[in-house]
């Protein structure tokens, strides 16, 4: 047995855990079997796996810098509550499956539901089904989290049969929503050849449909008029930092020198008195902001391109008719500029606006925003809706996502008796509370219930789309 676990292990932990890598390694194979020279391969190769590297700078750049901020505010006020953000929600399912005796499902889980995924691509005749998800990091947070709403509200799973549930029930879950991304991205991105593989899939199906309801596409953020003087705010750079300027300005003023320079609630980039006037230190890690999103959206666009172009010769060959399902940052460039921020605007003025619903109404549960959903989801949601239907629907939609994370939220802590976070990302709450509900009351039943119910969309999709061929090719049809 061990000969085939232990390099399914190693890639597993070297290679799918380790998206660089993973991305870089479909470029390489991409590439050859489209016969391109060596040298080329090579090329792509490292201009895949250093774009994605620095994603991940950005990305993580921003992630430890300001979640430490938004929860130190927690601790300023002595709030006892849970923080909506993977990370968090990573290490409180691990915690409960820990006191469950079922720490090791997760990560069984994860290869089981990689291959579920690969099956259901290979069967796409039958399955319709043609992303591959790819985005390991987010593969391992939500094994974790689904395996608590498995295991902990289906008790007949608590043994060896719930790896398998959860491995199968993640592999339908992650075939399933990219799948539901491919028309909308398609169309955001003038057919760049990728879906989306995040937390927010069924999100942005959603908000595809729907925004041309709200506002007109002419009436985007880049057609949006401003007075001169404004119109510097259409550019990234000069927006984000002066957006951050006034909501991290406010709120490290708040925290104040001395929460600032404890190095044990403020890991990254803590304040030191000795070096700094206070003043400078908040400007410096405002603008911070920028900086980060800055190189986050500079090594997309280099891995972007290279797996477009790579991922031809995976899906001409290997799997034919296939996209890879990416991370929703991948997405940003393509809209306008300012969407990914009025999207964080929105959706954290939704977040904060039902936190205090939450504490006016005096809820047991008390929830905290956490950076990732709330900059990440809303980011994504509103560069869709405004490719559709303009500012008004990036404004709307996102704000109505900053509400549900937060309520949702706040009773998904309660459904699966989690403490100190929970996942908090769009789509785990929006399928997953209710398909935890149907676990609670129906069990096994509401378990097979759930996978059906997953099966079935891709048929529809499919039924719905006029021309069988384009659907297979991931051509967008009015
Ligand atoms: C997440 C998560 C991250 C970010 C990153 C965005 O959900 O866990 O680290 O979003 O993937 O690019």
């Amino acid at each position: 047995m061990d000969i085939f676990l232990a390099p399914l292990n190693w890639f597993s932990q070297n290679i799918l855990q380790n998206p660089a890598f993973f991305v870089g390694l479909l470029v390489l194979i991409g590439y050859l079997l489209l016969k391109k020279p060596l040298h080329e391969v090579f090329a792509g190769f490292v201009k895949a796996t250093v774009g994605y590297l620095i994603l991940n700078v950005g990305a993580g750049g921003l992630v430890v810098t300001f979640r430490p901020i938004l929860v130190a505010l927690a601790q300023k006020f002595n709030l006892n509550a849970a923080v909506i953000d993977p990370y968090f929600g990573l290490a409180a399912a691990n915690a409960k499956l820990d006191t469950m005796g079922f720490i090791s499902v997760a990560t069984t889980a994860l290869l089981i539901g990689f291959g579920v995924n690969i099956l259901l691509v290979a069967l796409r005749k039958i399955t319709k089904i043609r992303t591959l998800f790819i985005t390991g990091h987010i593969m391992v947070q939500q094994a974790a989290t689904i395996s608590v709403f498995v295991l902990l509200l289906i008790p007949q799973l608590q043994n060896t049969w719930g790896t398998w549930a959860v491995g199968i029930i993640c592999g339908l879950y992650w075939a399933v929503s990219s799948n539901m991304t491919v028309e909308a991205t398609q169309r955001l991105t003038g057919g760049a050849g990728f879906a989306i593989g995040h937390q927010q899939q069924f999100a942005i199906w959603f908000v595809d449909k729907v925004a041309p309801y709200f506002g007109k596409k002419e009436e985007n953020l880049d057609n949006l008029k401003l007075p001169s003087f404004l119109s510097i705010f259409h550019d990234t750079v000069v927006a984000s930092a002066t957006l951050m300027l006034v909501f991290f300005g406010v709120i490290l003023s708040v925290l104040g020198p001395e929460i600032m320079s404890n190095t044990e609630l403020i890991t990254n980039g803590a304040y030191n008195p000795d070096k700094q006037a206070f003043f400078m230190y908040v400007l410096q890690t405002s603008l911070t902001f920028s900086v980060y999103l800055f190189i986050l959206m500079q090594g997309v666009r280099m891995f972007v391109s290279e797996l477009t172009n790579a991922f031809q010769g995976i899906s001409n060959k290997l799997l034919p008719g296939s996209f890879p399902a990416v991370d929703v940052a991948a997405s940003y460039g393509f809209g306008s500029a300012n969407a990914v921020l009025s999207g964080f605007t929105f959706g954290l003025i939704g977040q904060l606006v039902t936190i205090a619903l939450l504490v006016i109404f005096k809820s047991p549960i008390l929830i905290i925003t956490g950076f990732v959903p709330v900059f990440f989801d809303n980011a994504a949601l509103a560069v869709y809706a405004d490719k559709r239907g303009g500012w008004k629907a990036a404004a709307i939609l996102s704000f109505c996502s900053g509400i549900l994370q937060v309520a949702l939220g706040a009773i998904a802590v309660g459904l699966l008796q989690l403490s100190g976070g929970y996942h908090g990302n769009i789509d785990l709450v929006i399928p997953w509370l209710p398909f935890g509900y149907l676990f609670k009351y129906l069990g096994i039943a509401g378990f097979v219930l759930v996978c059906l119910f997953l099966l079935v969309i891709p048929q529809l999709q499919y039924r719905k789309a006029k021309d069988k061929e384009a659907y297979y090719k991931g051509e967008v049809q009015e």
